[in-house]
């Protein structure tokens, strides 16, 4: 059953890790070591809980346990705010979800007191790094990053309703406030914005570095219950949506989302991090009007008939990173593939709204292909380059939350996380919907 192969797949990935990266952020597969990219938090482990938990891995998942009710976060390390609070705070706050067990939410709790130092600006943009134990904060360049600023208010918010305590919810609607002030017509903004004189720059993408920023604005007015307290992101995030429809460009046969360069020209280039659009599009769908009903899903639709075929046109099935408009045709720009789970988060939220079974053989797919050529004897592994299958040392800690997950969960019945319910994260962590 494929199911159950998904859930050999994840514990092939989680039994490397144990055993050769235990409490360190990832495993490096080929070398047989762990390697610190988020603060030696155990980042895998954190990220991979609550799959372990939906896969019913329990043994797995008391280890994982034991292991977080131990974890000390003054560490003189500065963290990057955004990955650890979509990766480490959203982890935490979706196993309280699931399990209920307080200790998750004392660590989640913890970690987000050392982290808001980092919104202690002027205007309440935060900065992107903070010192987990001085409390330090700053910008590696001047401004603050779209996506990284503006993807923080799903887990801030959640905590807050979890505890009660709402200071986390103040810091990111202060920060959302200010955006909201400077939210453009077209609800498209450059990728760079400086927390102390709002100054905005450079390109506008749904790609890296703005994507997740307008899937929060959905996301969090979904997180709220769809209420009048957030009907303000909602307004917001369809804005965004009529800015999307002009970056839509078709190269025969499929459609594209390109980027807008600073000086307002589209530029014919799509990541396939952009493939996290048509899950976006199917989950603002269901409160659209008619005729943005059948615009969203038009689109989502395209656009996951565009991501399969990134897979599906590699020389190993496997999508590279980056794809651009030669003049002719669109080639591989970056032929990189880090085992990013977007396609398949796209084609589960597809199959959720159509039951077409075409999106569970296309997930197949992606899977088999990632079996044969990822999968290698101590974990999983990208590709430094999917043109000749040369592959890179790193089994990225969202290989298990979320490319496992978003594929065990498009094999299993479709009500375990339903829409109205739930809200999944940007890392693919499910949080419970509360109303506001
Ligand atoms: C993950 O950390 C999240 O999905 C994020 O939104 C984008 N980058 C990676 C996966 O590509």
């Amino acid at each position: 059953q494929r199911r159950e192969r998904v859930r050999a797949a994840m514990l092939h990935a989680w039994t490397s890790y144990e055993k050769f990266a235990w409490g360190e952020d990832e495993l490096q597969p080929l070398t047989k070591n762990g390697v610190n990219s988020f603060g030696g938090l155990g980042a895998t482990i954190i990220d991979a809980m609550d799959t372990l938990y939906i896969m019913g891995l329990h043994t797995q998942f008391q280890k994982a346990r034991t292991f977080v009710a131990g974890l000390n976060f003054n560490i003189n390390y500065e963290v990057n705010l955004f990955e650890t609070t979509v990766r480490i705070l959203g982890g935490l706050i979706s196993t309280y979800d699931l399990t209920k067990d307080d200790i998750f939410l004392t660590k989640a709790r913890q970690l987000a007191d050392r982290l808001l130092p980092a919104f202690n600006t002027e205007t309440g943009i935060p900065y992107g790094r903070v010192n987990l134990a001085s409390g330090e904060a700053r910008n590696l360049v001047g401004a603050s990053v779209l996506a990284e600023l503006g993807t923080l208010q799903v887990e801030f918010i959640a905590l807050s309703q979890r505890t009660g305590l709402q200071k986390y919810r103040i810091k990111v609607e202060t920060a959302m406030r200010t955006i909201q002030k400077i939210f453009p017509k077209d609800g498209l903004l450059p990728v760079y914005i400086d927390p102390h004189t709002l100054q905005r720059y450079d390109k506008v993408t749904f790609g890296g570095t703005g994507d997740s920023f307008y899937e929060y604005l959905l996301k969090t007015w979904v997180l709220g219950g769809k209420t009048q307290a957030v009907q303000g992101y909602r307004q917001m995030w369809e804005r965004s949506m009529d800015g999307l429809m002009t970056l839509i460009k078709k190269k025969a046969p499929y459609y594209y989302v390109f980027e807008r360069n600073s000086n307002g020209d589209l530029f014919p280039k799509m990541e396939e991090l952009a493939c996290f659009v048509p899950a976006m599009l199917v989950l603002g769908s269901y409160d659209a009007s008619a005729q943005k009903k059948n615009q969203y899903l038009w689109l989502a639709q395209q656009l996951t008939t565009t991501c399969y075929n990134f897979f599906y046109s590699s020389p190993i099935r496997i999508a590279a990173d980056t794809y651009i408009y030669n003049g002719k045709e669109m080639t591989i720009q970056d032929p990189k593939n880090i085992m990013r789970p977007e396609t398949l988060e796209s084609i589960f939220y597809m199959w959720q709204l159509t039951n077409n079974k075409a999106y569970r053989e296309w997930g197949w797919n992606i899977f088999l292909a990632y079996e044969k050529y990822s999968r290698v004897e101590n974990g999983y592994v990208g590709h430094v380059d999917v043109t000749t299958g040369k592959k890179d040392n790193k089994m990225q800690s969202y290989f298990l939350a979320e490319t496992l997950k978003y594929l065990f969960l498009l094999y299993s019945s479709s009500d375990n996380f339903p829409f109205n319910q739930w809200v999944f994260n940007t890392e693919a962590h499910p949080i419970k919907i509360i109303p506001r």
